[in-house]
């Protein structure tokens, strides 16, 4: 029965393959650039949450890492439904691969309600998006399959409508104005290591540990001071580069980020460190912040 304090409430896995959009339509869903969005596959590594309350219930979203990736049994158990989100490019070829079929296989064994998403359909024709959507809803036995473009929001509405119909009927689990479930400094970890990767190689990026020390919110200003911990000796030059011209156009995109997604004033300091073998210290990981 649904009452005032109880609306359908819940959980939702978002998983696919990389580079389908997960990140795209989480901060579509819950109304802000919550998770970093990148044009390379593997960009999201820890889940970012994103929360969003309407009239026909809540649902707090999980981006996840790409299937390919990872194992989401776990989170999966976690949720209440699931979101499968192909590219419209590709959809059979994704839907039979292995870590899809395995997704689908793990929604049936944990009796969790799945719904499937087309992302980038903005590449389809539309007379082809109807005649795809029923052939993928018979062949990957959901709940409904929907066609979406998340950074233009053509189909999310659709979609978060149908999802909340799947959530069970329950007390308010998130209160009002809650948008995400991470906290800031997370937030702001996430989307300093989006812009290593938009800077630097690859290679260099991912050997940087990001780690936010301080993070004070004043009433009209953000200030957060991070600290980047190479793991070699060698990257810490690269990464300040020659006469600071790299880091200094790391901090500008990190501030212009920061001020895009918290749509305020923030001030930045970035000192890069050396911590040698960082990834490899259980000692270290932990003091980061990472816990495995
Ligand atoms: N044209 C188009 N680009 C998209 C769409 N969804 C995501 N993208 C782009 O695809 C890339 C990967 O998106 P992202 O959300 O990071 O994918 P994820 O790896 O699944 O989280 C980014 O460059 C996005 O801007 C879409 O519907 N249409
Ligand atoms: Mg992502």
């Amino acid at each position: 029965m649904t009452g005032p304090d109880r609306i359908p409430s819940g959980y939702v896995l978002i998983a696919g393959p990389g580079n389908t959009g997960k990140s795209s339509l989480l901060n579509r869903l819950a109304g802000s650039p919550l998770s970093p969005v990148h044009s390379e596959p593997g960009t999201t590594i820890f889940p970012v949450t994103g929360v969003c309350t309407s009239p026909e219930g809540q649902a707090c979203f999980v981006d996840s890492r790409p299937l390919e990736h990872s194992q989401p049994e776990e989170w999966l158990r976690a949720c209440d439904a699931a979101v499968l989100l192909l590219d419209a490019r590709r959809p059979v070829e994704q839907l039979e691969s292995p870590p899809v079929r395995d997704f689908l296989n793990s929604t049936v064994l944990q009796g969790k309600p799945v719904l499937t998403a087309l992302g980038h359909s903005d590449h389809l024709p539309r007379r082809f998006r109807i005649p795809l959507a029923l052939q993928l809803e018979m062949e990957a036995r959901c709940a409904g399959v929907f066609t979406v473009c998340p950074p233009l929001g053509d189909g999310v509405e659709t979609l978060k409508k149908a999802v909340l119909k799947l959530l069970p009927v329950r007390e308010r689990l998130f209160p009002e104005g809650v948008n995400t479930l991470n906290s800031c400094r997370f937030l702001a970890a996430e989307l300093v290591r989006s812009v290593l990767l938009g800077v630097l190689a690859r290679e260099t990026a991912e050997s940087l540990a990001v780690q936010v020390e301080e993070y004070t919110r004043t009433k009209d200003r953000v200030y957060i001071r991070v600290n980047l911990l190479a793991a070699r000796a060698e990257d810490r030059g690269i990464v300040i580069g020659r006469k600071g011209q790299t880091l200094a156009r790391i901090r500008k995109d990190v501030e212009t980020a920061l001020q895009e997604a918290w749509r305020g004033s923030v001030q930045t300091e970035i000192w890069v460190k050396v911590r040698e073998g960082w990834a490899e210290r259980p000692s270290v990981l932990s003091e980061l912040g990472y816990d495995f």
